[in-house]
């Protein structure tokens, strides 16, 4: 079992904050050895289907297995519930995030044997397939958005069960308008080729939001990301970024966890009750942010309260 002394850091040298900030990612790192990952998932699984305490377990439009069903477990998920805490994750965060840190969304990305490639994107505010900014960093940011994604491998994630290709470099610049619209499509899924990849968005086109029409991404400079299970790694979301399809040649299916972190700076879902996106539609009710790092002096989003052992609701302050 990986041991972590309380004392131990993992916080970047300065080095590798220069090559994340070139690069727009970092890793893959090790946040459990290959035997614990498989056995705490193996525990973990058989909760995911109990969705009692879930967050969004209410909603009928979420009934149907949408990519909204997938979010935010880490609110009822003990395991999960750690996971984003852990200091292999949080300190790396913090060496680019600055100390005042929450983590506002989780979400499982499964590919199963067969299943098409996710299509080359970048999320700036995250309004991408819902229409409505998720994060809105403040002005005084200068125009930079974004979160830390930290992608923590379930399972095996190489070139046969679908892992994530990066174009390093490209987190600067965004190629896409999340102001624009995309077209729900789930009859699409599995079906659509780009440049010979079976590629998708989740039931949607994500070329459909290219501010130039005739631009490709330039694939040539594509890199995969292998990761074993337990490792994980941390991107931009305004980096441009995909994953190949499952080849179908083993039967292991592919599941990544994205856990998603903001300084406490950034403004979470303003001015927004509900999230419509990938056919599905849930109240934010009962979601909180998590404060993994530091203090909340802006006090802009309603918070999760953390216990020890998991995390309580209803959140500890109204949304303001
Ligand atoms: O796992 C995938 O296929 C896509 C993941 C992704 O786009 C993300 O974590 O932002
Ligand atoms: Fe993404």
């Amino acid at each position: 079992m990986t041991r972590t002394s309380a004392n131990q850091t993992f916080a970047m040298t300065a080095a590798e904050v220069a090559d994340f900030r070139r690069d727009g990612f970092f890793g893959p790192f090790q946040v459990y050895e290959i035997d614990e990952m498989r056995q705490n998932w193996r525990r973990a699984r058989l909760q995911i289907l109990d969705r009692s305490k879930a967050v969004y377990r209410d909603d009928a439009a979420m009934a149907g297995n949408t990519n909204i069903a997938n979010y935010d477990r880490h609110l009822d998920m003990e395991f999960l519930a750690r996971h984003i805490t852990r200091p292999e994750i949080v300190h790396r965060v913090t060496s680019v995030l600055g100390p005042d840190v929450l983590c506002w969304r989780t979400e499982f990305f499964p590919k199963y044997p067969g299943d098409e490639g996710t299509d080359w994107h970048q999320a700036d505010t995250f309004a991408n397939a819902s229409g409505t900014p998720q994060i809105v960093w403040p002005d005084a940011a200068g125009g930079y958005g974004g979160t830390i994604t930290v992608w923590t491998a379930f399972t095996e994630a190489n070139e046969q069960t679908g892992c994530l290709q990066f174009i390093p470099g490209t987190h600067e610049e965004m190629f896409y308008d999340e102001t624009r619209r995309m077209d729900y499509q789930p009859d699409s899924i599995n079906s659509v080729s780009k440049t010979g990849v079976r590629r998708g968005f989740f039931g949607y086109d994500y070329r459909q939001l290219q501010k130039n029409p005739d631009w490709q991404p330039d694939e040539s400079r594509a890199v995969p990301m292998v990761m074993r299970p337990g490792e994980a790694i941390m991107f931009w979301s305004t980096l441009m970024h995909a994953s190949l399809p499952h080849s179908g040649a083993t039967d292991e299916m592919r599941l990544g966890f994205a856990a998603r972190y903001v300084p406490t700076v950034v403004r979470v879902y303003p001015d927004t009750e509900e999230i419509e996106e990938y056919g599905g539609k849930v109240r934010l009710d009962r979601y909180g942010a998590v404060l993994v790092a530091g203090h909340d002096e802006y006090g802009h989003n309603r918070l999760a309260e953390q216990t020890t052992r998991e995390f309580r609701f209803p959140p500890s302050s109204p949304p303001c």
